[in-house]
């Protein structure tokens, strides 16, 4: 253990991140991950910073499920390989961390939308309430998840996405601060509640987390 290490828990309380380099200790992580797409310089998976709340989570997929909830017609769950068998879409999107540093690589998944017209939106619904096993949380507007495509990302750079970064999904919240790319998303609800605030946003982070817009709510 390095001094680091004992620093994180009181920069954690500051900041939506610390500054541990991530390492990719084995894990899902299979072939050679690709570094241009149509041009485009992409980032390492290698190039994140390990800032989870709980340490990297680790999840069987044999019994991880995908549960999609609130306010919708039909509550649905979904297995990996369910999700896995669908079509997955592509797309280059950067994503950037409160703490200034961002990567841009390839991601692959599963659009979400889709996933939530299957359940049937309910129409009081207004956002989306993501939640994983470490007890982080986020939330988006439902407009926006909708409208975007955004994608569960099963992928990077064509790697499966290695457990440090979320494995199996990881949500690409396009456009959003890192904060809003949710890691090992399982549960999605539905809910009127605009007041509702997730983990990072209880702690002063923007709610809208537009990544061209303010870092805290109160600036
Ligand atoms: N479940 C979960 N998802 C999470 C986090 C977390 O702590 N737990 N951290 C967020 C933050 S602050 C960032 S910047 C991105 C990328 O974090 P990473 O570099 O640790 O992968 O994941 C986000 N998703
Ligand atoms: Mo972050």
């Amino acid at each position: 253990m390095n001094k680091m290490t004992i620093l994180i828990p009181i920069s954690l309380a500051l900041a939506a991140g610390c500054s541990r380099v991530a390492q990719n200790k084995g894990g899902p992580m299979n072939g050679e991950e690709i570094r241009t797409y149509n041009g485009i310089k992409l980032s390492s998976v290698n190039d994140f910073r390990e800032n989870s709340i709980r340490g990297p989570q680790k999840i069987d997929t044999s019994t991880w499920r995908l549960e999609i909830t609130g306010l919708v017609d039909t509550p649905r769950t979904y297995t990996y390989h369910e999700l896995l068998s669908r079509q997955l879409e592509k797309k280059v999107i950067t994503m950037k961390c409160v703490e200034g540093w961002d990567v841009t690589l390839l991601w692959e998944g599963v659009a979400l939308p889709e996933l939530i017209k299957e359940a049937g939106v309910k129409p009081e619904a207004r956002i989306a309430i993501f939640a994983s096993p470490d007890g982080y949380s986020t939330s988006l507007p439902l407009s926006y998840v909708m409208n975007k495509g955004l994608l569960l990302a099963a992928k990077m750079n064509g790697v499966t996405i290695p457990r440090e970064r979320g494995f199996p999904f990881q949500l690409a919240a396009e456009g959003k601060w890192g904060y809003k790319w949710i890691k090992w998303v399982s549960k999605i609800e539905l809910s009127s509640d605009t007041a509702y605030r997730g983990f990072w946003e209880q702690r002063g982070y923007s709610n809208d987390g537009d990544e061209r817009g303010l870092i805290f709510e109160n600036q």
